[in-house]
């Protein structure tokens, strides 16, 4: 198949996931255009059968806003018909999905009926989609894609909850590289970060205020007055600032790591034995399933999907959001070394559920019957 990806290409799980799906789906040998305004943070790869196109917005001194969505869509139609693509598949909602029905639209004057999958990751619902500067524009795309996937059956409910969808909504959970995402030997960058053998408790986001840093830092700041341990937090945003003065207050500085944006997190988390996620909404938790693939348990809140991932009390606890001293002792009773082990294997086994190689197989059926559904224009 020749296939189109419209996605953002910063680190925030959709793109990941995207580009993550781009490169598997190369691999097995369709041809993969991505259609993007910067090249995706995971498209390192060199394959035959990916390509990546740019889309360029002229600036003018009217644009306050630049009207990305308009080039994006005419980008799309550009490379539909020149690269004879057999059919766009947009992740995120926002613009992409609008954005790809304009571009639907304008190829149907031209004779191609090109289908649209849009697949919903998470704020582009539950944060974003549902304002109301956005919802009739979201509710309509999403009606008129071919085909609606979700990433966890919470967020294919809280979509029929917040929007007037007629769209079957198909649910495709995220995935992991276990290749990629295995736990390395890192005892010689253990010992640098952890010299007196602390544990080691890490969180990686965007540190955007859905991700409750605060709770993060407060929960480490309790299990630290139990356990000799050390935070990494890996990643960056807007709340970073904030976070580094928290810790200041809380006097826990020499304690905690901010290791800004990482490529290779694989490298942290194979010296992890906690991962902390107390997300205030979270429609699947990715970092979490890369956490568990590298064998670190989890400590979460029950928002959205996560439940769906973090198996309360086996591959780590759930509590409900803000529950600090429950996140606590739940963290404390895995990093007992009478524990750990059985969290750590648990955390694996439940990984090789969302392997990479069971997930992207239904991308493809679902492709196929997309297209197979496809009617033919008169
Ligand atoms: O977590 C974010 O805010 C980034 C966001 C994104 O789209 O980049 O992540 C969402 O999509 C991920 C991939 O499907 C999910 O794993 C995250 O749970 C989801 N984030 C939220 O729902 C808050």
């Amino acid at each position: 198949m020749k296939i189109g990806i419209v996605c953002y290409p910063t680190f925030g799980g959709s793109g990941v996931v995207a580009t993550e799906l781009g490169k598997a789906l190369a691999l097995k040998g369709h041809k993969v255009h991505f259609i993007t305004y910067s090249q995706p943070a995971r498209l390192d790869i060199f394959n035959e059968n990916l390509f990546y196109h740019e889309v360029y917005i002229p600036s003018y001194p009217l644009f306050q806003y630049p009207p990305y969505e308009l080039a994006l869509a005419s980008k799309m139609v550009d490379i539909v018909r020149f690269e004879k693509l057999d059919l766009l598949h947009v992740h995120y909602a926002i613009p992409h999905a609008s954005a790809a029905f304009m571009a639907k639209q304008i190829l149907r004057t031209k004779g191609i009926n090109i289908p649209i999958i849009t697949t919903l990751h998470g704020t582009d619902i539950t944060l974003v989609g549902k304002d109301a500067s956005f919802e009739p524009v979201v509710t309509f795309s999403i009606n008129q894609s071919d085909g609606v996937t979700a990433v966890s059956d919470s967020l294919r409910t809280e979509t029929y909850e917040y929007f007037p969808i007629e769209k079957e909504i198909e649910v495709i959970p995220n995935f992991i590289n276990l290749e990629k995402f295995k736990r390395q030997k890192k005892e010689h960058f253990r010992m640098a970060i952890s010299p007196n053998n602390e544990k080691l408790v890490v969180h990686t986001s965007n540190f955007r205020a859905v991700k409750r840093l605060d709770d993060v830092i407060r929960i480490f700041a309790k299990i630290r007055q139990h356990v000799s341990s050390k935070l990494l937090l890996v990643g960056d945003g807007p709340d970073r600032p904030k976070m580094e003065k928290l810790c200041r207050e809380l006097n826990i500085c020499s304690d905690v790591r901010f290791l800004g944006k990482m490529d290779a997190v694989e490298e942290v988390l194979s010296i992890a034995d906690l991962f902390l996620m107390p997300s205030e909404k979270e429609s699947f938790g990715l970092a979490a399933l890369e956490a568990m693939a590298c064998e670190v348990p989890v400590v979460s809140t029950n928002a959205g999907g996560i439940p769906e991932l973090n198996i309360d009390g086996v591959t780590g606890f759930t509590s409900p959001v803000g529950a600090i001293d429950d996140m606590v002792k739940n963290s404390l009773y895995i990093l007992d070394d009478e524990n750990l082990p059985r969290f750590k294997a648990n955390a694996l086994h439940q990984a090789t559920n969302f392997d990479i190689n069971k997930i992207v197989p239904l991308y493809e059926n679902f492709y196929q019957k997309i297209i197979y559904e496809q009617p033919a224009l008169l």
